[in-house]
């Protein structure tokens, strides 16, 4: 699987205090913690509180550059702060994220294409998260059109059936596992499949089993990557077990060591 770490986000406390204050350290630190633990790549936002944005957006980025080459998630709804968070961060960058909205899809795809980087698309729209998973396929359905159009390959695609926290939205967690499994029937060859998985334990008591109980489901119908706190140790154990279990790396006794080896 493909491991998005989500540390690096103004809606956390330190992260937020670090930009704030042009802490550097902090920064740096997370990124290397994340990378040690297994992530490919980092999700970078600002947080809802930023006053600068854009140019807290550079800064996350410039930063988070001084230590690592890999591939960074510029997670915002601003257009300008996007382009310049692809600018800054460079080739093979995501942007995180599109949706099914028609004037959302014209601006971002072309930067895509502009930026070679992957795309990250909500099923959703201007009416919200649909509940359930026939009217999330109508909208992954016009993602995969748009893409068409202007020229964006399907496999740079990923798709995210956007999960809710369980304690409010509990309908939508299997309308989720739902449209993981009828992504892959979309198109040919198929869009890759994401969540934002730390949502899904918004506001229950036991965070971590939530999180990892739902990782392992969907796993077991095909989701490709994830954004997700890899610093929680039981969870990429579970990660790394679902894939043992879908066949994925072959059996030894220490296959947790060796796949943290590889
Ligand atoms: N899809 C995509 N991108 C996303 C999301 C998604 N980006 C943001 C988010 N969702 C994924 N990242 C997080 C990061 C943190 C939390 C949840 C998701 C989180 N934060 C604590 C909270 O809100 O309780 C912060 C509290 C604290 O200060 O510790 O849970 O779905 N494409």
């Amino acid at each position: 699987m493909f491991i998005i770490g989500e540390k690096i986000n103004g809606m956390f406390k330190n992260v937020r205090e670090a930009v704030q204050t042009k802490n550097k350290s902090i920064i740096h630190e997370l990124a290397k913690k994340q990378l040690e633990a297994g992530a490919d790549a980092l999700d970078i936002n600002v947080g809802p509180a930023s006053a600068d944005p854009l140019k807290d957006m550079e800064w996350l980025i410039t930063t988070v550059r001084e230590v690592t080459d890999k591939p960074l998630a510029v997670d915002t709804t601003k257009l300008n702060v996007m382009e310049k968070g692809l600018q800054v961060a460079g080739p093979g960058s995501i942007i995180n994220s599109a949706s099914g909205q028609k004037e959302k899809l014209d601006a971002l795809l072309p930067l895509a294409k502009k930026y070679q980087s992957k795309i990250i698309a909500l099923t959703m729209n201007k009416a919200g998260v649909p509940a359930n998973a026939d009217s999330r396929m109508e909208i992954a359905a016009d993602i995969v059109a748009g893409c068409m159009e202007h020229g964006v390959p399907t496999e740079d695609l990923f798709i995210d059936a956007v999960i809710l926290p369980v304690n409010v939205a509990q309908d939508h967690a299997p309308a989720v596992i739902e449209t993981i499994k009828q992504s892959k029937l979309i198109c040919d060859p198929p869009p890759k499949t994401i969540l934002g998985l730390s949502n899904v334990s918004q506001g229950t008591l036991d965070r971590p089993l939530v999180d990892r109980t739902f990782l392992v489901m969907a796993l077991g119908v095909g989701l490709d990557a994830a954004i997700l706190n890899p610093l929680d140790k039981p969870l990429m154990d579970s990660m790394i077990t679902a894939e043992l279990l879908l066949g994925k790396n072959i059996y030894c006794d220490s296959y947790l060591d060796a796949y943290r080896k590889k």
